[in-house]
Parts: structure tokens; sequence; C-alpha cells
């Protein structure tokens, strides 16, 4: 294989990755990740000390350690096209060799935690609530680029989807790591999570414009494949960007969700952000 090229892996003046502007040695073993860039700082709070920070676009990144575990905190802003950014960027740290441009033999696996923020679609669900997401249901149209595998069960399920909801786009499902969901999620609401490509209408809001699926939020939380028990239980916007890539660069991710809206009573969190620093404790803690 000849070294991967200039303009497929751009490289900054001092060698780091185009847009997290990273270098390999930034990279702890356990990454934690989020969407909004303010909530890097309500993390790196907690931290005993803060060794590095950059900041380029949406990309802010803190190391530090936490209780002596070196932990690195990226903001990744919103929707699957960042998370397709950060995955190939993250990966390209530890898994190519930046001055040869060439993969490295030996591959590392890392773990990979979103800590974001949801809306509910089943009303048990209570604002409050943190949730660990299963399966993610790719309603974004990334994964037309790319050769990701699914197996059966998955597949079945995104027929089933389309067929009930007769969505004129094929949605794909994939399922998170296991074993991180139970390190980080075990005592959590455990869910199946829809990425929408937007966040109004693509997840059933209307202010002004007349929206083309205005039944979808009704259609999604009542749906129920009988057969597997498979429910719907939240929305967000990133979630299938990221398992979908971890599964095809060879890396651990789990979601999880702080609820801050339920989108079947109409009710938003009252305070967001503490329900978010509950969630960020717990993470730490488990990591
Ligand atoms: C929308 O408000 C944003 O919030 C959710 C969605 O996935 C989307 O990114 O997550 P974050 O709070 O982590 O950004």
């Amino acid at each position: 294989m000849p070294p991967i090229s200039e303009t497929d892996l751009i490289l900054n003046k001092d060698g780091s990755v185009y847009h997290l502007n990273l270098l390999p040695k930034h990279i702890s073993d356990t990454i934690i990740t989020v969407g909004d860039p303010s909530r890097v700082y309500r993390i790196s709070q907690y931290f005993d000390d803060l060794e590095f920070e950059m900041n380029k676009r949406e990309f802010i990144t803190h190391v530090g350690t936490y209780k002596g575990k070196r932990v690195t905190v990226i903001s990744t802003g919103m929707g699957t096209d960042n998370i397709e950014i950060f995955f190939t960027e993250l990966d390209a740290l530890v898994n190519i060799d930046l001055k040869t441009r060439e993969p490295k033999a030996k591959k590392k696996r890392m773990k990979v935690i979103r800590l974001g923020t949801s809306g509910a679609l089943q009303e048990d669900i209570p604002l409050g609530a943190h949730l660990v997401t299963d399966y993610a249901i790719g309603f974004d149209s990334l994964m037309n680029y790319y050769n990701l595998e699914n197996d059966g069960f998955e597949e079945s399920i995104a027929r089933d989807i389309q067929k009930k909801l007769a969505l004129p786009f094929s949605p794909y499902v994939v399922k998170g790591s296991e074993s991180l969901r139970h390190q980080i999620g075990d005592d959590m609401v455990v869910g199946n999570t829809i990425t929408a490509p937007g966040f109004y209408a693509p997840q059933g809001r209307t202010l002004r414009l007349p929206i083309r699926y205005p039944k979808l939020m009704e259609d999604l939380s009542r749906y129920h494949n009988k057969s597997n028990d498979f429910w719907l239980t939240n929305f967000e916007m990133e979630t299938s960007g990221y398992y979908a890539m971890a599964r095809m660069l060879g890396h651990d991710v789990v979601s999880v969700n702080a609820i801050i809206a339920n989108r079947v009573k109409n009710k938003f969190s009252k305070d967001p952000n503490k329900v978010v620093d509950a969630l960020i404790k717990k993470v730490l803690e488990r990591i």
C-alpha cells in the first residue's frame, strides 16, 4: 500500500491532525466526548490537573487526570457529519503512523464514551433520567458512504421501522459496545436511540415551516417490534455515527444520555445542567 496522500490525511505544520489539531500524545485510552463545547469545561473542572487544552472550531479538547487516571475530553459539536471527522482523526492518531503515513500493523482499540443530552420518546422515561443506548437507529445519511456490516437482527429492525413508518429512506441500525454499556451504564435506563439529521423537522418539531412528517414523533414513540419487543426510546443527533464508525474502525463506544426533554409529555427540564452534571460525575467515577 502506498502512503496515505497529503490530501486524504491532512496534517497541520506541527504534525497534528487537521480538524482536531491533536497529536498522538494527547489521546488517553478512554475518551469522553460531548456535543456542547462548554461541557468540556464542566467535565475538566473535576480533574486533579489539566495538562493540555486545544480549541479548534467546535473541537475543544482538555487532557488531564481524574483520581489519577488520564482522561481526554473532546467536544464534537452537533451532528453525525462531525462524528465522522472526529472518529476518523481519532483513529488516525492511534492507528496510523503520521510520519510514514501508513496504517500501523498492530491496531489499538479505543474506548469512547459519548456523554450527551437527549429527548425521551416514551412517557415513562422521566426528565432527569440517564439512558444508555443499546442500539442506535440512524436516520442520517452518513452510512451511504461506507460499507457498514450489519447482522440479520439489525437489518430486520431497520426494514421494519422503514416499513411501519413509511420512510422514503432506509435507516441503519447498529449496536454499541456491550461491555462498555455494562461498565458505564448498568444502573441506567437501557434504550434504543434514534439519531436524527437535524433538530426541528427531523425530530418532528414545527415552528413556522410546515413539516413533511407531522406524525413522526408519535409514530416513533408508538413503534413496537412485537417479535423482538423492540421499542424506540429517545432522539438525539450523533449516536448512530459513533456506533457505526466504531464498528468499522474497531473501537468500543457507548452513548449515555441525560434526558432533558420528554417529547410525549411536551416537558423540558427546568435545570438541564443539573441532569448533565450528575451524568458527568457518574461517568468519571466509572471510567
Ligand atoms: C441538540 O440540542 C444537541 O443536543 C444533543 C443532540 O445530540 C445534539 O447534538 O446532544 P449534545 O447535548 O451532546 O450536543
